[in-house]
């Protein structure tokens, strides 16, 4: 309880109803998506490197350089998208591998 005569303050914020409660509104980034490629013994390099350019715009470079990275280690991220972009470059990768006959894997994991 304030005391009389005794000044507002820190230890005495007074019960006057002049404590205003700010509410902070913390904006929300959506979650992002990482799309993967996993390498495998049959698909043709020439072919990955294609699927690079083709879905996800790299340079020949740039695709050569991940296709040998998903070679080597197994799977590489080759882009980081929301979830409906990662999710039909998925579907336009996996498509385009069937259609090809090519068992070639592209999957997505929240990152
Ligand atoms: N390992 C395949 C080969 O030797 C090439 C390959 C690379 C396949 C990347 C899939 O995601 C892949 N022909």
């Amino acid at each position: 309880m304030r005391m009389a005569g005794t000044p507002e303050g820190p230890g005495n914020p007074g019960n006057d109803a002049s404590v205003l409660t700010k509410t902070k509104s913390k904006t929300q980034r959506p979650p992002m998506y990482k799309v993967m490629l996993l390498n495998d013994d049959y698909t043709p390099m020439e072919f990955v490197v294609h699927v690079l350019e083709r879905f996800f715009g790299m340079t020949h470079a740039q695709a050569f350089d991940i296709m040998l990275t998903v070679h080597k280690k197994g799977l590489a991220v080759v882009g980081v998208f929301s979830f409906e972009v990662a999710e039909t470059k998925v579907a336009q990768v996996m498509d385009f591998a069937r259609r090809h006959q090519h068992p070639l894997q592209c999957t997505m994991e929240k990152e």
